[in-house]
């Protein structure tokens, strides 16, 4: 019989790309969907059509116990959170409920639906459990590259609630034997990235001045680091996590780092731009406290679960430009639900 996922987040980047790389795998595929009249389910709808959606919201225990007694998943793959940095200063007490206390209840439904009392033999539970968690948690960081090992320091209340979640997950697989475990991924991209985000909102902007539809492109800071991938990449590790004997967290991530500067080059690059005579740094873009510099060390990955990344960052910039400039000259509109390549 097809193993049966469930996924939350399925309408955001990471759960497009999961879901239908699950479907290619065989699974019978599940999304959960939140609010009356979600315009983004539209797009899932279309995108992933063999794709069956549940109600249920990660803000409310009693919808997710009857979303995992509906569907009754083999693996339950928990994407929802409100995943944009910025946003976690000014609504600080949502983030917490949705980010890392959602965790908790996606948990605690399992947990009841399984009908786990009390500890059992590692590895023991029905449902495998795989937690987003994210190279944020490791913030003002104490080593580079960052491994499972680098300790914590989160300078978000976006990172402070992943670490909770985090450690949750740990919590849950030493106290109860839950396959539960977490991937650490490293900032993952691709056309269907939020245009909220650097890549997407550079490679978008990029592609408006090239098509004559902006004159200039305001940005923050330009010296921070990250160690971008591509998202087609990082799901494949996530189901791999779950086929493990054994329940372990693992980092994901290329290895290679670089900074916002070197992000803008490369997409101006590939639309034939000069970047200096168009962005504009802007100190109101700033954030409170700066993640300045993420490297991932993604070998453990690597040895155990065969995993590699596929994409370089030149690649992964050059498509993504390519699918903007694609996108609108089609005249479509990349706020709204149309823009889903
Ligand atoms: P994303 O595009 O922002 O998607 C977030 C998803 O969370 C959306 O489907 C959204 O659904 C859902 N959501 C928000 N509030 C919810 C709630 N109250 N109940 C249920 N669902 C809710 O994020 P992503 O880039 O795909 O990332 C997926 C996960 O990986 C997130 O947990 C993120 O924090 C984590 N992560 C991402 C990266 C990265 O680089 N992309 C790296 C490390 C970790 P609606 O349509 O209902 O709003
Ligand atoms: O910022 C700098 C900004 O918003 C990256 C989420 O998926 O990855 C993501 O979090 C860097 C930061 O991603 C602008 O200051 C400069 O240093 O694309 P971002 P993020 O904050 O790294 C992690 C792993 C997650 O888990 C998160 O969910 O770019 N930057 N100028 C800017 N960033 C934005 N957004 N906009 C600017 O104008």
């Amino acid at each position: 019989m097809a193993r049966r996922a469930l996924i939350t987040g399925i309408t955001g980047q990471d759960g497009s790309y999961l879901a239908e790389h699950l479907l290619d795998q065989g699974y019978d595929v599940w999304g959960l969907v939140r609010g009356q009249a979600n315009p983004r389910v539209s797009r899932v709808r279309r995108l992933l059509q063999d794709v069956q959606l549940v109600r249920g919201d990660l803000l409310d225990q009693g919808s997710l116990i009857s979303a995992v007694e509906r569907v009754q998943p083999d693996e339950v793959y928990n994407l929802g959170a409100i995943s944009f940095v910025p946003m976690s200063w000014e609504q600080a007490e949502l983030t917490a409920e949705v980010t890392g206390m959602g965790v908790l209840r996606m948990l605690e439904a399992i947990r009841v639906c399984s009908g786990i009392t009390a500890s059992r033999t590692p590895g023991s539970g029905q449902i495998r459990f795989y937690q987003a968690s994210s190279s944020e948690m490791f913030g003002q960081v104490r080593e580079t590259p960052q491994n499972e090992r680098t300790p914590f320091h989160p300078r978000s209340p976006y990172g402070v609630a992943k670490a909770y979640g985090h450690f949750l997950t740990q919590n849950y697989r030493e106290s109860y034997g839950m396959f539960a475990v977490s991937g650490i991924l490293f900032n993952h991209e691709s056309p269907r990235r939020g245009a909220e985000f650097v890549t997407r909102k550079v490679t978008l902007g990029a592609a408006r001045i090239k098509l004559g539809l902006a004159t200039e492109l305001r940005l923050g800071n330009l010296s921070a680091r990250r160690d971008w991938g591509y998202a087609g990449d990082y799901v494949r590790a996530m189901r791999l996590m779950l086929q493990a004997p054994v329940p372990e967290d693992y980092v994901i991530g290329t290895g290679r780092t670089q900074s916002v500067r070197e992000l803008v080059i490369a997409a101006f690059e590939a639309a034939q731009l000069d970047w200096e005579r168009y962005v504009v740094a802007d100190q109101a873009l700033h954030r409170p406290a700066e993640v300045d510099l993420l490297c991932a060390d993604p070998k453990k990955a690597r040895v155990q679960l065969g995993w590699e990344p596929t994409v370089s960052f030149e690649e992964l910039v050059a498509m993504m430009v390519e699918a903007d400039l694609r996108l609108l000259s089609e005249g479509a509109d990349p706020e709204q639900d149309s823009s889903w390549p």
